[in-house]
C-alpha cells in the first residue's frame, strides 16, 4: 500500500466530553478506497475463527470472528482464552506503521474482529490486562460499516456515543481504560459487516525463576 493510500488528516476531531479518559478520533484517516480494498482483502485472506472465552465459568462462543497477528512474544490472554499470534502480513504490518506514525507509539500485536452484521457484538469490557500495561495505548482502524462505540464510565455508568465510520481512527490512551468500559452493542437493523483492527503493545511475560 502507497502513502497516497492515506488522507493526509492527522488533525482529531473533537470528541464528546470524557472525564478522565484521553480519546483522539480522526475520521478519515484511511482513504474510502483504500479502506474497502483493506476490508475486502481481510475478509478473504484472514484466517477467521469463532473462539470459545468463558463467562462466568461458562464457555460461550464469542459473537463475532477473530484473528491475532503479532510479534511472536505476544500471546496474549483473556477471559480464559490464549491466542497466539499469527506472523504480520505485509499489509498488516503497512497499517501498523502508520498507526505508530499517529500515535506516536510503538505496536506489537493486533486484535482483527469481523462483525459479520449487527448481531455481532462486542461486550463492554476494558483492555486493561497486566500484559498491557499500566496506561495501555490501543489504536483503533474501522472498515465496512459504521457502527455505534460505546463508552461506559465504571464509576458514573455514564455512557458516551461516538459513531465509528469507516476508514477511522481512534486512539485510546492515559487513563481510558482505567476509568471506562468500551463495546458495540448487537442491533436487529440490517448492516453490513465490519472489521475492526485494534493495534495495541504486549509487554513480553517475564522469563520464570530456575
Ligand atoms: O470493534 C471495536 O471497535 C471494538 C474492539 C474492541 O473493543 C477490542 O478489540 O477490544
Amino acid at each position: 500500500m502507497q502513502q497516497s493510500l492515506f488522507d493526509n488528516n492527522d488533525a482529531p476531531q473533537l470528541l464528546p466530553d470524557l472525564p478522565g479518559a484521553h480519546v483522539c478520533y480522526y475520521p478519515n484517516w484511511l482513504q474510502a478506497s483504500a479502506a474497502s480494498a483493506l476490508y475486502a482483502s481481510l475478509c478473504r485472506n484472514v484466517n477467521w475463527r469463532q473462539d470459545t472465552i468463558k463467562l462466568f465459568g461458562k464457555p460461550v462462543k464469542i459473537p463475532r470472528l477473530q484473528a491475532w497477528f503479532g510479534d511472536s512474544t505476544t500471546t496474549y490472554s483473556y477471559s480464559g482464552l490464549t491466542m497466539i499470534p499469527t506472523p504480520w502480513t505485509a499489509e498488516l504490518a503497512e497499517i501498523k506503521q502508520r498507526c505508530e506514525k499517529t500515535a506516536q507509539t510503538r505496536f506489537n500485536s493486533v486484535l482483527v474482529n469481523w462483525y459479520r452484521d449487527g448481531q455481532d457484538s462486542m461486550g463492554m469490557h476494558a483492555d486493561d490486562e497486566p500484559e498491557l500495561g499500566p496506561q495501555p495505548i490501543i489504536a483503533s482502524v474501522t472498515l465496512g460499516q459504521a457502527r455505534p462505540f460505546l463508552f461506559r464510565h465504571k464509576k458514573t455508568k455514564v455512557t458516551t456515543r461516538v459513531l465509528l465510520e469507516p476508514g477511522s481512527l481512534l486512539i485510546m490512551s492515559q487513563d481510558t481504560q482505567r476509568y471506562y468500559h468500551h463495546g458495540i452493542n448487537k442491533t436487529k437493523k440490517p448492516l453490513g459487516g465490519r472489521i475492526n483492527l485494534t493495534f495495541r503493545y504486549v509487554y513480553p511475560a517475564m522469563p520464570e525463576l530456575p
